[in-house]
C-alpha cells in the first residue's frame, strides 16, 4: 500500500457499510500532544515506568507521588484538544449503521470529540473514587498535591481508572466482547496490543474471522495477523477512511 492510498479491498469493505468496531489505544491521542504509555515520560517522571505508578501497590506505598503523576497527566490532557483521528471516528459513528468505539484510553478525548457510543475499558481520569469504599466523586482540581479524603469513610480518593493488577469493569469488558463478536470490520488504532485483557479483544476479532485493519506507524504483536496494516498515524489514516464513499444506508 503506498502512503497516499488505502488498500482497495478495505475501501470496498467500508463502502458496503459493515458492522464496525474501533478499538483505540494511547496512540490515537499522540497527535493531541498526550504522551502514549510507551513514550518516554518527561521531566520529573522520566525515572518511572507507567506500570510502576499505575498500580494499587504504588498508591499504597506513596499516594502523594501517584496522585501528583495523575495531576500532571490531567493538566496535559486539559491542555489537549481532540485531533483529526478522534473527529474522523465521530464521522464514522454518524455515517455507519452500526459503529461501536471501544477505548483503552482514560483521557476523555473521544467524548470531547463528540463520540457517543463509547465503551471505556480502563475508566476515565475525569473522576475519582475512594480506594477504601469505592464511593465515586467528580474530579475538580488539577493542582492539588495530595489525594482528597472520602467524605463517606475518610479513605483516600484515587483516579477512577483501572490500575495494573485490577480487574476491568465486568460490564464494560462483556459489552466490548459482545460488540467484537458481531463485528464485520474491526479497526485497531494506536495500541501496542500488549495490555490485557484489552489486547485479547483484537485477537478475538482475528480468530473469529472479522476483517481487521491495524492503524499504527509501528508494528505490534498483532501486525502479522491482521488483514490490512496501515503504517500511518491515526490522524492521517482515519480521515481517509471516513471519506470513503458509501452506498446509501438501508436505515
Ligand atoms: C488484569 C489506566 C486481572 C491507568 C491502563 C500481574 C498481575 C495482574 C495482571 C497482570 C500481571 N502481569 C500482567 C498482567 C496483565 C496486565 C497487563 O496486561 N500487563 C502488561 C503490561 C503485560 N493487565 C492488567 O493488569 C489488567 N488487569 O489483568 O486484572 C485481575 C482479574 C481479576 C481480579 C484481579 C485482577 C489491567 C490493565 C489496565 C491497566 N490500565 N490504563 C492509566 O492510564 O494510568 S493501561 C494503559 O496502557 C493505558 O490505558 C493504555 O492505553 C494502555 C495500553 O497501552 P496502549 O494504549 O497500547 O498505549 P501504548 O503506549 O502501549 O502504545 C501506543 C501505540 O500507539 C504504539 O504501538 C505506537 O506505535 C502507536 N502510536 C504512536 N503514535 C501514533 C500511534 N498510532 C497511531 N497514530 C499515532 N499518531
Ligand atoms: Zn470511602
Amino acid at each position: 500500500m503506498t502512503r497516499n492510498c488505502l488498500p482497495q479491498q478495505l475501501v470496498a469493505a467500508l463502502a458496503a457499510r459493515p458492522t464496525t468496531v474501533a478499538l483505540t489505544g494511547a496512540g490515537i491521542s499522540a497527535e493531541s500532544g498526550v504522551r502514549t504509555f510507551r513514550d518516554a515520560q518527561t521531566g520529573l517522571w522520566t525515572r518511572y515506568r507507567p506500570e510502576q505508578l499505575a498500580s494499587p501497590d504504588a498508591f499504597e506505598r506513596d499516594p502523594r507521588l501517584v496522585w501528583r503523576w495523575y495531576q500532571w497527566r490531567r493538566r496535559t490532557i486539559a491542555a489537549a484538544e481532540p485531533n483529526a483521528g478522534h473527529r474522523a471516528l465521530v464521522e464514522l459513528e454518524k455515517a455507519l449503521d452500526s459503529f461501536t468505539l471501544i477505548t483503552q484510553n482514560v483521557d476523555g478525548l473521544h467524548r470531547r470529540a463528540g463520540s457517543r457510543n463509547v465503551i471505556h475499558l480502563h475508566g476515565d481520569l475525569c473522576s475519582n473514587r475512594c480506594q477504601r469504599c469505592a464511593a465515586p466523586s467528580a474530579h475538580e482540581d488539577n493542582e492539588t498535591v495530595r489525594p482528597p479524603r472520602c467524605t463517606r469513610c475518610g479513605g483516600l480518593m484515587r483516579p477512577a481508572v483501572v490500575w495494573f493488577g485490577e480487574p476491568l469493569p465486568a460490564s464494560a469488558l462483556s459489552a466490548a466482547a459482545e460488540r467484537i463478536a458481531g463485528a464485520e470490520l474491526v479497526l485497531v488504532i494506536g495500541t501496542s496490543a500488549q495490555v490485557y485483557p484489552a489486547a485479547a479483544l483484537a485477537e478475538q476479532a482475528v480468530a473469529q474471522g472479522s476483517m481487521v485493519a491495524e492503524i499504527n506507524p509501528a508494528r505490534t504483536p498483532l501486525s502479522a495477523k491482521v488483514r490490512w496494516r496501515l503504517d500511518l498515524a491515526a490522524a492521517e489514516a482515519l480521515p481517509r477512511l471516513a471519506a470513503v464513499p458509501r452506498r446509501p444506508s438501508a436505515r
